[in-house]
């Protein structure tokens, strides 16, 4: 049972790989096709993006592929950065780089907790030659956080605060964020289906 994850982002594979181990499954993720042409990410939604993501490298492939179209929507920022979170600081944007220019966006507000609300979106789509594809999606309600917190994780973990607790994504565990977070929940939504679906 092997699945490819079309990323090419260390934090969704890891993430991805604890999940998928518990449930029996093999992970490969762009990491092992070197040669597979990056996907630009045209669409408008994180819906359109996944799909592109998935359907092009399983057609590429003809492999079973789930994509993961993802990123951080600040209620104070209309949603941004949204669909750019990867590249908010622009073309050379880094993990830091994107988590500066997000307190930087911010600073000139007042944050209060209500001002601070945000989610972490995921859109998974499943893609297979000849079948329609799978889609799901789940958010994750947070709040941005004053100051960055923590080592865990990747992207914005160390500026989302999980929930209404004072914690951010960057100080809990792995598995903990694995449970309740925006891929962790859509994860579990695709596996009601998933197993049915890739039957040959
Ligand atoms: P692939 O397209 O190769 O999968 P990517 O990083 O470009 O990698 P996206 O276009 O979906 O993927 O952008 C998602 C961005 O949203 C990601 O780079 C992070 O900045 C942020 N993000 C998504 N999930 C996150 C999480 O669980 N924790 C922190 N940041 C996250």
């Amino acid at each position: 049972k092997k699945i490819l994850i079309a990323t090419r982002n260390q934090g969704k594979v890891n993430e991805f790989r604890d999940m998928f181990t518990t449930l029996g499954y093999e992970i490969e993720s762009l990491f092992d096709y070197p040669d597979l042409p990056d996907v630009e990410e045209t669409g408008s939604t994180f819906e359109e993006n996944a799909r592109l993501k998935a359907e092009t490298i399983s057609k590429l492939t003809g492999e079973i592929v789930i994509s993961d179209d993802s990123g951080l929507c600040v209620d104070l920022l209309g949603g941004l950065p949204g669909i750019w979170s990867h590249r908010f600081s622009g073309t050379d944007a880094t993990d830091i780089k994107n988590n500066v220019k997000l307190l930087h966006e911010l600073a000139s507000t007042e944050l209060t907790p209500k001002r601070r609300a945000a989610h972490f979106h995921c859109t998974l789509v499943a893609a297979r030659p000849n079948h329609e594809s799978l889609v799901v999606e789940a958010d994750w309600q947070g709040r941005i956080a004053n100051r960055i917190q923590g080592e865990n994780g990747f992207g914005y973990d160390p500026l989302f605060l999980v929930g209404d607790s004072d914690k951010s994504a960057a100080e809990i565990s792995q598995d903990e964020k694995n449970r309740i977070s925006h891929r962790g929940q859509a994860l579990k939504k695709l596996m009601q289906v998933f197993p049915d679906w890739a039957k040959d």
